[in-house]
């Protein structure tokens, strides 16, 4: 029988965090969300907003209440610069469970400019260790299921498979014995914000290491859909879509340039690989790791939480037949390797029961048709072009969108 949780998910707002939170209170958990709501301010920064309309979290709060009897709470709060205020919140709550998910989650907006790059690293790394703290100070067995990221690796060429979690490393010391190290594979971020998830790993180990808490960390990839079971009940339930330069990740970029008959961007030479997951197995996940027994004592469960990988240039070609669209392959703005060998194990989830994700066969028509379409009339053609330039760090600011080109520079 499932055991009904008190779970806190902080960044609760956000496009992962909300259909978390409906997700789990649908299961029968009781639910605070704590978010600084920065995710909506961040929109109004860049003037990019989501395709899909978004309510107020009040409304969709309220809504929620309307239509399944089920209370979510709610407390505005920003969770890396108000430590006392987040201590009070997990005391007085007693959660036996923490998603947390608050975080600048934008590779392209932590390499915008030196402050969003600062802002990155500050806010992820602190909110984390504050909710680590809150932990270690309130109650040590709280359970903490950390949303981090597969590009943690980096994009090197590997031409091992990638594990979950330790690997190890058997030399022969000055006396001629076998040792053994147990590490994880060296990490390579590829954009501040993958860094400050690969730090955030560090913080993990040292306070599962040193205080004995308990730990799932989910290396997660690129997530691509929009809607789940729960937040297509009810229009003013819809979850974000975000396609433009900063916020859009390759899939739905590419289906927003098809539907709305712009070539497909793809950037450089598109045999990069990448590891990918439905929003709707996002939130199934987080659930299973919610519901898995405890981590070993001292060492964090670090999990793939992945469906498939594919390289940029297959995601295209799959949507440009699906859609009859044209490809271009534009200058790169990313420093990112275009070619490499890339293999992550996922095992841990199928063992867990989670063995048949969606793959971008079983669901990309479904999204097209109900997301895309429906909201055609709402592209905004200028949000798409690349800006951001990898290498040269500039300031891109909502008073220079005007004068900035939209226009693809084709290579
Ligand atoms: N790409 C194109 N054309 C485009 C946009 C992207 O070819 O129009 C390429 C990029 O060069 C890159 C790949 O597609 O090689 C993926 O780019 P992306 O923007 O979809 O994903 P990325 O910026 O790497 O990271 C994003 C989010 C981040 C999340 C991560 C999952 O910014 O929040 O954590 O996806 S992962 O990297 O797997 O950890």
């Amino acid at each position: 029988m499932m055991t009904i949780m008190k779970i806190l998910v902080t960044g609760g707002d956000g496009f992962c965090g909300w259909p978390t939170s409906l997700h789990l209170s649908n299961a029968g958990h009781d639910i605070l969300i704590i978010d600084n709501l920065s995710r909506r301010s961040i929109s109004t920064e860049l003037q990019y907003e989501s395709l899909t309309p978004i309510a107020s979290i009040s409304n969709r709060i309220e809504r929620w209440y309307e239509l399944t009897g089920k209370r979510i709470l709610f407390k505005h709060m920003d969770v890396a610069n108000n430590y006392a205020a987040l201590l009070d919140a997990v005391s007085l709550f007693n959660p036996d469970c923490i998603v947390h998910l608050a975080a600048q989650r934008s590779a392209p907006y932590s390499m915008m400019s030196v402050e969003s790059g600062n802002y990155t690293l500050n806010n992820n790394i602190t909110a984390a260790n504050n909710v680590l703290r809150a932990i270690q100070q309130h109650n040590k067995t709280i359970k903490l299921v950390h949303l981090g990221s597969i590009g943690v690796y980096g994009y090197e060429d590997r031409s091992y498979e990638i594990p979950e979690g330790k690997t190890k490393y058997v030399g022969i010391d000055n006396n001629q014995s076998k040792y053994t190290i147990e590490s994880q594979i060296p990490f390579n971020p590829t954009s501040l914000y993958h860094l400050s998830k690969s730090q955030i790993t560090a913080l993990l180990n040292y306070y599962a290491n040193n205080f004995g808490l308990t730990i799932t960390d989910l290396y997660q990839g690129i997530v691509w859909g929009t809607q789940t079971t729960e937040t297509n009940m009810d229009e003013t339930l819809s979850n974000r879509f975000d396609y433009d330069e900063i916020y859009g990740t390759v899939l739905n970029r590419f289906v927003v340039q098809a539907q709305s008959g712009m070539p497909i961007s793809v950037y450089g030479k598109g045999m990069q690989t990448r590891a990918f997951i439905h929003i709707q197995d996002t939130v199934k996940c987080i659930e299973t790791a919610v519901n898995s027994p405890a981590s070993t004592l001292g060492e964090v469960d670090v999990i793939h939480q992945i469906s498939e990988t594919r390289t940029v240039k297959s995601v295209a070609n799959f949507v440009s037949t699906l859609m009859n669209a044209k490809i271009k392959h534009i200058v790169n703005p990313r420093d990112e390797k275009e070619e490499h060998r890339y293999h992550l194990t996922n095992r841990k989830f199928s063992k867990l029961g989670m063995d048949r994700l969606n793959s971008l066969e079983d669901n990309l028509v479904d999204e097209i048709q109900s997301v895309v379409s429906k909201n055609l009339h709402n592209i905004d053609k200028a949000c798409i072009a690349p800006k951001v330039n990898w290498s040269k760090v500039h300031a891109r600011t909502p008073a220079v969108r005007e004068n900035t080109k939209t226009e693809f520079e084709f290579s």
